[in-house]
């Protein structure tokens, strides 16, 4: 299998995240991609390829320009407002919610909550260039998969689907998976389906496609009543106007273990298959993992090359785009046992 990769990725470099009232280590770090890459490399998986340069219009036919402009040019208005240059992870704290208004103000506070939904997401000096790469990383992956058909691992980080046509949160910037899902539509593919496996629901994802019937969104995510995003991801959401009917959810308990999981996959699967896509875009966190720090799933590692194996039952031509996932340590691992099982499978 084919593998898009690009070191880029390490110049978003978070060292602390929010959370329980308190700034704790960060957990979307470089070492995450460095480790899934050096067990592709010493697997053999295939070769690995540097992605082209980014396509800047299929970024925008997913985002608006203006949130493209104001990750891009950031870091540079944060010097510029002559705020702290050795700044290194920064974070927003008010929102246009609840009837107040969605202008974009000058003041880089207020910007930030203008194009952001959480404030659980550090963005840094480098974070545009990383994100950037990333998105060349899935839409390079996009364009290999419809040169040839056969499986593509696009190895993105930060990852995608929590991100929002105009809105960053969930340690993502660009939606890497929408992104390549619109590549494979303006390459001449009439339907794309999106399977996201990460434990958290692609809220970014859904919200981009909920409203279109071209591209099909199906998830399997921790109850988003107990989970992050929470306002996002319940089953009774499958899609609005032309839409209606091409968005399906199934959130699971905390404690899914595979043989629940399995049988969530094989129904979202059915559905898959009953929208007879064209391709597939798989969104792959591996944050199901029941040693996975912020996460309450409890896959063991003997189950990912069963899910690989599951996903390639349907033999559609698949890109692999890579999400969340933070349990360092068993990352490559897992994420090779996918696609080692996917190649076995089907
Ligand atoms: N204290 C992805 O997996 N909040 N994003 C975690 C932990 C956000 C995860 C809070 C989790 C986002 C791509
Ligand atoms: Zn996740």
């Amino acid at each position: 299998m084919l593998t898009i990769y690009s070191a880029e990725h390490a110049r978003h470099d978070p060292k602390v995240e929010m959370a329980d009232g308190a700034l704790v280590p960060a957990v979307e770090i470089p070492a995450r991609a460095e480790m899934v890459l050096r067990f592709v490399r010493d697997a053999d998986l295939g070769p690995i390829e540097a992605p082209d340069p980014l396509d800047r219009a299929l970024v925008e036919a997913v985002h608006t320009p203006d949130y493209v402009a104001f990750l891009e040019g950031f870091w540079q208005r944060w010097l510029d407002a002559g705020r702290d240059p050795h700044a290194h992870d920064t974070f927003p704290f008010v929102w246009p919610t609840r009837g107040l208004r969605r202008i974009a103000p000058r003041h880089l506070d207020g910007l930030m909550g203008r194009y952001s939904f959480d404030a659980g997401t550090p963005m840094g000096p480098g974070t545009w260039a990383a994100a950037a790469s990333s998105a060349a990383v899935a839409q390079t992956g996009a364009r290999r998969l419809l040169a040839h058909g056969d499986p593509v691992f696009a190895l993105c980080r930060p990852p995608g689907h929590h991100a929002m046509a105009d809105a960053y949160g969930g340690y993502c910037f660009l939606n890497n998976a929408a992104i390549a899902a619109e590549t494979l539509r303006q390459g001449g593919l009439e339907r794309v389906a999106i399977l996201d496996v990460d434990y958290h629901h692609g809220n970014g994802t859904q919200a981009i496609f909920e409203a279109r019937s071209d591209v099909l969104f199906v998830s399997i995510h921790a109850d988003p009543m107990d989970e992050y995003p929470y306002f996002l991801g319940h089953a009774d959401e499958t899609g609005s106007g032309p839409g209606a009917g091409y968005t399906r959810n199934l959130p699971l308990a905390f404690g899914t273990a595979w043989p629940a999981y399995s049988r969530a996959l094989d129904d979202a699967l059915g559905t898959v298959a009953d929208f007879a896509p064209d391709a597939l875009v798989l969104s792959l966190g591996m944050d199901t993992f029941h040693a996975d720090p912020i996460s309450k799933f409890a896959l063991e590692e003997a189950d990912f090359p069963r899910l690989g194996a599951q996903l390639a039952a349907g033999k559609w031509p698949t890109l692999f785009v890579f999400e969340g996932g933070y349990a360092v340590d068993a990352l490559g691992r897992n994420t090779l046992g996918v696609l080692q099982g996917f190649e076995g499978g089907g």
